[in-house]
């Protein structure tokens, strides 16, 4: 049986620290999905589409040759996707201790609710401080986010987004 992982985020934008995970995750799965999940806590900066998207041309144009499909979610639990996959595993980044205890419940709500399992990954620290937040508060400001993201988010927020 293959083993396949779903790796969940808002992904708004796609970081250097999300593609740190996801290359870590192609390397331990035969099969992943990239799944962009609709968070209703947080104010989003891009549509659901710009996301799959620029995920989609930051995996492309990395080194991951694992395959990988970047997916949608925003009707129903993450573990139902999952389960209609056929994956076993869920994979999150561990940035600091702020993201275990957010974490923890939620991966043993996901036992009970569909025996999914969590894995948690620790990022390459290089990238350990990156946040999508912190890019958006750099790219509302006119900063120059291409330290902290991909090239394909780095284009799109330079030109794209404000329009030139
Ligand atoms: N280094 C390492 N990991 C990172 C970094 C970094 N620099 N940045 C982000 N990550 C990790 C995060 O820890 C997370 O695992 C993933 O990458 C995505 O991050 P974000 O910020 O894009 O996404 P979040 O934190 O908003 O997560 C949204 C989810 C939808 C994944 C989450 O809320 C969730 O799992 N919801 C479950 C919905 C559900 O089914 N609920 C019912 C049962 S609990």
């Amino acid at each position: 049986n293959p083993r396949i992982a779903v790796v969940p985020g808002s992904f708004d934008p796609p970081t250097l620290g999300h593609l740190d995970v996801i290359r870590r995750a192609a390397g331990l799965y035969d099969q992943l999905h990239v799944l962009v999940v609709h968070n209703p806590g947080k104010e989003a900066m891009l549509p659901i589409a710009q996301r799959l998207s620029l995920l989609e041309q930051s995996i492309a144009e990395s080194d991951i040759e694992t395959d990988v499909v970047v997916a949608s979610w925003s009707v129903g639990l993450l573990v139902d996707y999952a389960a209609d996959v056929g994956a076993g595993v869920l994979v999150k980044g561990i940035r600091s201790q702020v993201d275990v205890t957010y974490e923890t419940p939620m991966a043993i709500v996901n036992r009970h609710l569909a025996h999914v399992e969590t894995v948690f990954l620790l990022p390459d620290p290089a990238h350990a401080m990156v946040s999508s937040s912190l890019v958006r508060q750099v790219a509302a400001l006119g900063g120059d986010v291409s330290p902290f993201v991909p090239a394909a988010v780095a284009r799109f927020l330079d030109t794209g987004a404000r329009g030139i």
